[in-house]
């Protein structure tokens, strides 16, 4: 009976080992901080873009939009050193594109299962009326995707900023705009398209995934 008794721990115990570590993708969350709602990343393939902490909320106005991760498994328990590149960022209709490791978060995860995302992806296209969904593994994280979008000089999203985007860019340049394609220009969000946008589209001209 004893014996009986101490296979049953121990069969209970494997299981339990079995599951730690495991990311549980209801039980792990993503956030980004309250004022950050709606707010718009700027980005280039090799990195030259804003960070998450730069991002452009309506009216050009500088906002910390920093992607928090708390990664937790199937025991409820944080998750700790899990790798930076088994998580990553992509938006619902695939509008931001991304170099290798791209969008990886800035970091394994730490002692509480927390990871960030604020250094500048390198990525490419928009993704305007697009949420942003967290993966871990391949798999998005459940509850929905973060409301931030992202923009870049590679309109396109091929990842090389070239003669292409800047034909693109002449297509959206000029004064203001309310039609969600003309985002694909406004670099800072503020809904115009004029001096500030042709600024960082000629210093994106000739960048590529590195
Ligand atoms: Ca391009
Ligand atoms: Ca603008």
């Amino acid at each position: 009976m004893l014996r009986r008794f101490l296979l049953g721990i121990m069969v209970v115990s494997l299981a339990s080992l079995a599951w730690a570590g495991v990311p549980d993708l209801n039980l792990s969350t993503a956030t980004i901080p309250a004022g950050a709602a709606g707010a718009s990343v700027f980005t280039l393939p090799n990195g030259g873009g804003v960070g998450f902490d730069a991002a452009f909320a309506a009216g050009a106005v500088v906002v910390d939009a920093t992607i928090t991760l708390t990664l937790i498994d199937t025991n409820g328990d944080p998750i700790f050193q899990y790798p930076f590149e088994d998580m990553w960022l992509e938006t619902s209709a695939d509008g931001l594109t991304y170099c290798a490791n791209g969008t990886a978060a800035d970091a394994s995860t730490d002692i509480n299962g927390i990871t960030h995302w604020t250094n500048p992806v390198l990525g490419g296209g928009y993704s305007i009326g697009e949420t942003v969904n967290v993966y871990i593994a391949g798999s998005p994280l459940a509850g929905g995707g973060l409301n931030l979008t992202f923009n870049s000089a590679d309109i396109n999203g091929d990842l090389s900023v070239n003669l292409s985007d800047i034909a693109a860019f002449t297509q959206v340049l000029g004064g203001n705009y309310v039609n969600n394609p003309k985002y694909a220009g406004d670099f800072n969000n503020d809904n115009v398209i004029n001096l500030s946008d042709i600024v960082r589209m000629t210093a994106g001209i000739g960048t590529h995934c590195n």
